[in-house]
């Protein structure tokens, strides 16, 4: 039985990285094989694309270049780690995927539509997820939080962005969410770590229970 996909999505120090290794603790504890991977990177050629797009090294070539450059991280990384885990059926939490491009390059980085969805269809092989966890704070609490985390390092290529653009982050987020709410939920992530995880938990359960049968039928 195919695995299940659950995608982590939000603006900087939203809590992903932590709220997907606190997830994949507990998935581990009740028995269940769980792989925990990022984006962009997650797969060797993906990592390396990471470092040349997150230095800001292709952020002169335009927003267009950058969608093409994560689109190919993207390839990489589900045919080299995303798919083979879900065949051997273990769960797969992703800390980013198809939303930020959505986001970042899409609604912040003026990307056309055309051109974000081509790209996706390419690079996720219908590989889509079971489950995006849409983690909301305001910009500057998950911007403090980021910048506290990476101490006298400099920003990256987005973290490095005015606050505007983290508020436009925001808002693009929880308008994915609106649009697609089966697979979209919305956690309050200005809360405390066991707090949020707890949230996250519950969203999640619900993916481990079997579909209750439909009346009338065997
Ligand atoms: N990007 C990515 C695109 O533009 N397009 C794309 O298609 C994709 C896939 C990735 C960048 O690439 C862009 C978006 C990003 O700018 P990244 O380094 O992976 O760069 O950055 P982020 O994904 O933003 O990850 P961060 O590491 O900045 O934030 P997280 O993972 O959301 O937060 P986390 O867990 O590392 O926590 C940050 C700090 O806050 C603390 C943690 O201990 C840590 O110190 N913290 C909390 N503190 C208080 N309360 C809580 N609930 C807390 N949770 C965590």
């Amino acid at each position: 039985m195919r695995g299940k996909f659950i995608t982590l999505e939000g603006g900087e120090g939203a809590g992903k990285s932590t709220q997907a290794r606190l997830l994949a603790e507990h998935l581990r504890n009740l028995g269940h094989e769980c792989v925990v991977t990022r984006e962009p990177g997650g797969s060797p050629v993906a990592e390396a694309l990471r470092e040349v797009i997150l230095s800001g090294a292709a952020a002169p070539l335009g927003p267009s270049a950058e969608t093409v450059l994560f689109a190919a991280a993207r390839i990489d990384h589900v045919v080299q780690t995303i798919l083979p885990a879900l065949a051997r059926g273990a769960f797969v939490v992703c800390d980013r995927f198809t939303d930020s491009t959505r986001v970042y390059q899409g609604a912040l980085g003026k990307v056309g539509p055309g051109l974000i969805h081509t790209l996706e269809e390419i690079a996720t092989a219908q590989c889509r997820p079971d489950l995006t966890l849409i983690l909301d704070l305001p910009a500057q609490t998950g911007l403090a939080r980021a910048a506290a985390r990476r101490a006298q390092q400099a920003a990256d290529r987005y973290e490095a962005e005015g606050l505007a653009f983290h508020e436009g982050l925001r808002l693009a987020f929880l308008e994915i969410a609106k649009s697609e709410p089966a697979r979209c939920k919305v956690v309050d992530a200005a809360k405390g770590p066991d707090e949020v995880a707890q949230a996250i938990w519950a969203t999640v359960q619900a993916l481990l229970e079997p579909a209750a049968p439909i009346a009338g039928t065997p």
